[in-house]
């Protein structure tokens, strides 16, 4: 079968579950959020990574419907876990290029908001910058317009697109996820301080919020900090666990 109609299948047959990974505020060390992604468990098989299904979702379209489940999957599981923790922690969810591009898109954040009953402030979403093709007019309508919903709004793999910069300041939004090349080769590579440097202080002159990913080392998570770099993620906290081990980790933070 090709990989597309597996996927269909897949959604039909409820074979695709989220996995949490947590967000650690830098100076408190508190969990302060986390990102939703996707994973795919076929049954009697081992579990297939995103990295090889969401290309071909993307270029296919199934990302549409794909997407859609993941938002109301993320919304059903954030307004458990806020229940069963006493706890309002944003959750994440990815936004893909074409999903941003969706005329649909804002009905449907809404929709997935009122079916589920989740404070609008505990979903955040994701988006790259490899979404802003060429209109940035209506890249930013869009942002606003979910931004009016009471959502959170993040720029993902940060510093990796070309064309944001000169509008930055027109984006509203709350948090710059800076990408992960930048952290995981810091070691080996000091040139890339100064460009973490100039995105904290970047952020932070626009107001936004500066989280870096892929941190795996100690030495990295105290250079981030040292920069005023307000949060991380990354395997050196935590890797992205199940919808329960998450839970665990929550009851045993608080
Ligand atoms: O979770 P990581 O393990 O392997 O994810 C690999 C890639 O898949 C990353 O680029 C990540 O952003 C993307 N991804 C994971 N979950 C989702 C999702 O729910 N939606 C979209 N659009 N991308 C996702
Ligand atoms: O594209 P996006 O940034 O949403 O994707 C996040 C991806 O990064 C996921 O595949 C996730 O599993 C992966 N990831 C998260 N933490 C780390 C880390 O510390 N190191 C590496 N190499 N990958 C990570
Ligand atoms: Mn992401
Ligand atoms: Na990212």
């Amino acid at each position: 079968l090709d990989l597309e109609y597996r996927l269909r299948l897949a959604l039909e047959n409820e074979e695709f579950l989220l996995h949490y990974q947590p967000k650690l505020a830098l100076v408190s060390g508190a969990i302060c959020g986390a990102e939703a992604l996707i994973r795919w468990q076929p049954a009697g098989e081992s579990m297939i990574s995103p990295a090889s299904f969401i290309p071909i979702a993307e270029e296919t379209g199934l990302i549409e419907d794909i997407g859609l489940w993941v938002l109301h999957e993320a919304c059903r599981q954030a307004v458990k876990l806020n229940r069963l923790y006493g706890r309002e922690l944003p959750i994440a969810v990815n936004v893909s290029p074409r999903q941003f591009r969706q005329s649909d898109l804002v009905s449907m954040v809404r929709s997935a908001l009122l079916n589920s009953g989740l404070n609008p402030a505990c979903l955040e979403l994701e988006i790259t910058e490899s979404s802003l093709v060429h209109d940035t007019g209506s890249f930013i309508k869009t942002l606003q317009e979910l931004k009016n919903l009471g959502v959170g709004l993040a720029i993902d793999d940060f510093g990796t697109g070309y064309s944001s910069m000169a509008y930055l300041k027109d984006f509203p939004v709350d948090r710059l996820k800076i990408d992960q090349v930048f952290v995981s080769n810091l070691e080996a590579e000091p040139s890339n301080i100064a460009i973490l440097k100039a995105i904290v202080a970047l952020g932070h002159s626009l107001n936004m919020k500066v989280i870096a990913e892929g941190v795996e080392t100690a030495y990295q998570k105290a250079f981030l900090l040292g920069i005023g770099c307000d949060e991380m993620q990354g395997y050196h906290f935590s890797k992205p666990l199940h919808m329960d081990t998450f839970g665990k980790l929550l009851s045993d933070s608080c």
